[in-house]
């Protein structure tokens, strides 16, 4: 009798705990790059407010102002507000491990959303959720030197300097490029991921060398500030100047169809989901390989048209 009670007891208590941790609203800081990168950028952060929403989630959110003192500040009153866990976008690639050590001791996971950090001790975060940016940068160069006969004079736009997918992106495209000793960049600047600085990047570089015949922007935004300015200087974009850039979003899939762009390596944006439930399973014990690299398409203009209604961002 007393056995049965003591069972009964027990299977009473462990209901409890399974409805109680089902039931638990999570309260997550979500520090995002911020500023006005563009159209991946807020495809990214829409993506996470709608998985918040779905998965009734309480979500702290701090625009960063692509600044990393802004990120640290909202990393540091994540911790004094006593979240349960953290998604941070890096703006920059190094300088985090002051702050990851503070979140570590406060006991809170940190799981990088679409960019990494360099750091010696890989301890400091869960998991980063990004694309494999060296790839990226690849595919669009081993596509453009096809395109071009193996032989161009290129221009390149940079993200933001020191961030991990302008890092990897431009080791990614000169090893593409590598074999084919006639594509030569003869121009490298950023434009720090965002449109405006593309076109003024691209003016100038346009005014320095008449003989440019192919961009690679390392993001859309760029590319699409790039395009601009090569039409205001009286030049097709597409045609006399090829362009090539990565991202994959609705306005690059329709600039490609309307033939400005040549081609585009995807970058899936669209992470608020995985973020959660990776940091979700973190918080309760779950450990994760240190990558959980996202897959990527690369198309070109000719299949724009038929890809746009199913695009997703
Ligand atoms: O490609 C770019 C954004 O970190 C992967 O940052 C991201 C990159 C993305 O501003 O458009």
């Amino acid at each position: 009798m007393k056995r049965k009670l003591v069972v009964l007891l027990g299977l009473a208590l462990c209901l409890f705990v399974a409805l109680g941790a089902s039931a638990k609203t999570y309260t997550i800081g979500f520090a995002q790059t911020g500023g006005n990168e563009g159209a991946w950028r807020d495809a990214e952060t829409a993506s996470v407010n709608a998985a918040a929403k779905d998965m009734g989630i309480n979500l702290k959110f701090v625009d960063g102002q692509e600044k990393q003192e802004v990120q640290i500040a909202a990393l540091r009153s994540f911790i004094a507000q006593g979240v349960d866990g953290i998604l941070l976008a890096p703006v920059v690639a190094t300088g985090w491990d002051e702050v990851l050590q503070e979140c570590k001791q406060a006991n809170i996971p940190v799981v990088l959303l679409d960019r990494g950090i360099q750091t010696s001790d890989d301890s400091l975060y869960v998991c980063k959720i990004t694309s494999d940016f060296v790839q990226e940068g690849k595919r669009v160069g081993e596509w453009l030197s096809k395109k071009m006969g193996g032989k161009a004079t290129i221009a390149e736009l940079e993200g933001t300097p020191g961030a991990d997918p302008a890092i990897m992106r431009q080791k990614g495209f000169a090893e593409g490029i590598a074999s084919y000793p006639g594509m030569k960049i003869v121009l490298s600047q950023t434009g720090n991921f965002n449109a405006a600085d593309g076109k003024q990047v691209m003016e100038a570089f346009l005014k320095a060398n008449s003989r440019i015949n192919a961009v690679f922007a390392q993001n859309d935004d760029m590319a699409m500030g790039a395009i601009q300015a090569i039409q205001e200087a009286g030049k097709r974009p597409g045609k006399d100047i090829v362009v090539v850039s990565i991202d994959g979003t609705r306005p690059a899939f329709e600039a490609m169809a309307k033939g400005t762009l040549n081609a585009v390596c995807e970058c899936n944006p669209l992470l608020g989901k995985i973020g959660f439930e990776t940091l979700i399973g973190a918080i309760n014990g779950q450990t994760y390989p240190k990558w959980v690299i996202q897959t990527d398409g690369l198309y070109e203009a000719s299949q724009a048209k038929a890809a746009l209604p199913t695009r997703k961002y």
